[in-house]
């Protein structure tokens, strides 16, 4: 468990660790934050993470108030300080503590905390077995209203879906564009492999850029695959030969059932379970070491 957490360039004991009813990342959701791993002493992809966290904080005209050695340093020192080498990371800049306005210029310091835990893994039937999801009602944020590539404390979107989709019995539930597109599910995007084709919908449609997407695309490139960025709709996932979920805290799930119909032979196809094989290796390789 978390003992010691970051908060505003401190270490705090766990129930220390608290913020203001004045903070507008609770009041409003107005904040961003990163969800990242560490796997054997080393973090997996933490560039990858700090640049996101910048760019979503850049386009809520939010000034994280470190340079991004010193945030990656106390990334790096809040993992030590817990003692742990596998862990759950959660990253969060708000835009601190304002008044009962919605303006941010009344903020004048965003809070910054930082998290490290020990991780809960997803169940081993999850990837033996493969995920069975429901499209939801509920569809994603259009772009032009708040674009999902921000990844920020206004989670409503997703849970609202992810309410829908535990009330029809499942775990993870599919997300549409307004045009009923596929998009991307709760907390995962979404793959299907067809042919030698992965496709995955482009970011422009309202998914996050993930981390672990970008990952399992070049691993696909790497096996011969080719990979597209293009929209499609529920069709394609019921005919594809093979669907599966990728994210930091599932890492790639397969899928083998959508909406009632199973995917390919309704088990985890071949081309999934060499993916999540290729992940497991490549996840080692994680270019920022530190000291435990
Ligand atoms: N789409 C959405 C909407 C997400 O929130 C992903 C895709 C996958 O992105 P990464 O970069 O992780 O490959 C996410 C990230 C949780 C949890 O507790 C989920 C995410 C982040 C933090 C926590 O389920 N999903």
């Amino acid at each position: 468990m978390a003992g010691k957490i970051f908060l505003n360039g401190e270490f705090v004991s766990r129930d220390k660790a608290v913020v203001s009813v004045f903070d507008h990342g609770l009041l409003y959701g107005d904040g961003v934050f990163e969800g990242i791993r560490a796997y054997g002493g080393k973090i997996f992809r933490l560039a990858d993470h700090i640049d996101r966290l910048y760019d979503s904080a850049k386009a809520i005209r939010l000034a994280i108030p470190y340079d991004r050695p010193t945030l990656t340093a106390h990334v790096k020192s809040s993992v030590r300080e817990n003692g742990l080498r596998d862990a759950y990371i959660r990253l969060v800049v708000t835009r601190g503590v304002g008044d009962l306005g919605l303006d941010p210029d009344k903020c004048p310091k965003p809070t910054v905390f930082i998290i490290a835990d020990s991780i809960t893994l997803y169940p081993k039937e999850y990837y033996d077995n493969g995920l069975a999801i429901v499209t939801v009602p509920t569809r994603r944020n259009v772009p032009e209203a708040l674009n999902p590539r921000i990844k920020s404390l206004n989670y409503l979107n997703n849970i609202l879906a992810k309410i829908e989709g535990k009330l029809a019995g499942c775990v993870e539930a599919l997300m549409l564009t307004d045009s009923g597109y596929v998009c991307e599910c709760t907390g995962d995007n979404i793959f299907c492999l067809r042919d030698n084709v992965l496709m995955t919908p482009p970011v422009y449609l309202g998914a996050l850029k993930g981390i672990t997407r970008g990952v399992v695309m070049d691993l696909a490139r790497s096996r011969g695959l080719t990979v597209l960025e293009s929209p499609f709709t529920r069709h394609e996932l019921f005919t594809a030969e093979e669907v599966f979920l990728t994210g930091t805290a599932a890492e790639i799930v397969p899928v083998t059932n959508i909406d009632g119909r199973f995917i390919g032979d309704g088990k985890p196809g071949r081309t999934t379970r060499a993916l999540i094989e290729d992940f497991r290796r490549s996840r080692q390789e994680g270019d920022d070491a530190y000291a435990v």
